[in-house]
């Protein structure tokens, strides 16, 4: 199945919403392959963000990013980076939908509490900066039978 990296961002950590993101992938029926809180630097946000790096916010960006520690996931599922990116909504969280996690608890462009891969390549990528191969976890989550049909699991 395929994988998807979610950080809880330094505002959702301040903000006290680890548990309620988490909540929510969980009773989604996403299965939790990692789960760690780390400090991000000026290496790795340089990688992570580089097709952001000429916009006039990158600067800001990266203070921010750097500012408090972010809670990294990785979500394992069927077609989970597109199930993860609806769930989260759009960047602008003032205008996200209802219902989302950035419409439900976040007003800013910014500050809006997560990230989720954009794509299953940038999920591979972002996988691989992040984790390390003694960080993922393949273990049985035995109520996907009543998650997903028989062909759906493969
Ligand atoms: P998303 O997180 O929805 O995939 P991206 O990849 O376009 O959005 O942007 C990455 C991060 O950069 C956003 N989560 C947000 O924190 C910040 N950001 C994006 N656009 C702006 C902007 N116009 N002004 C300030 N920060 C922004």
């Amino acid at each position: 199945m395929e994988r998807s990296v979610i950080l809880v961002k330094p505002d959702g950590v301040q903000r006290g919403l680890i548990g309620e993101i988490i909540r929510r992938f969980e009773r989604k029926g996403l299965r939790l392959a990692g789960l760690k809180m780390i400090s991000l630097d000026d290496a790795l946000l340089d990688e992570w963000y580089a097709h952001h790096k000429d916009k006039p916010f990158f600067g800001k960006l990266k203070a921010y990013m750097k500012s408090y520690p972010v809670v990294a996931m990785l979500l394992e599922g069927l077609d989970v980076v597109v199930t993860i990116r609806k769930m989260i909504g759009i960047t602008k969280a003032r205008e996200a939908e209802p219902g989302t996690i950035r419409g439900d608890f976040a007003m800013s462009q910014q500050y809006n509490l997560i990230h989720a891969s954009e794509n299953a390549e940038i999920a591979k990528r972002e996988e691989e900066l992040l984790f390390d191969k003694r960080e993922i976890f393949e273990w049985k989550k035995l109520d996907y039978d009543h998650i997903y049909l028989e062909d759906e699991r493969l």
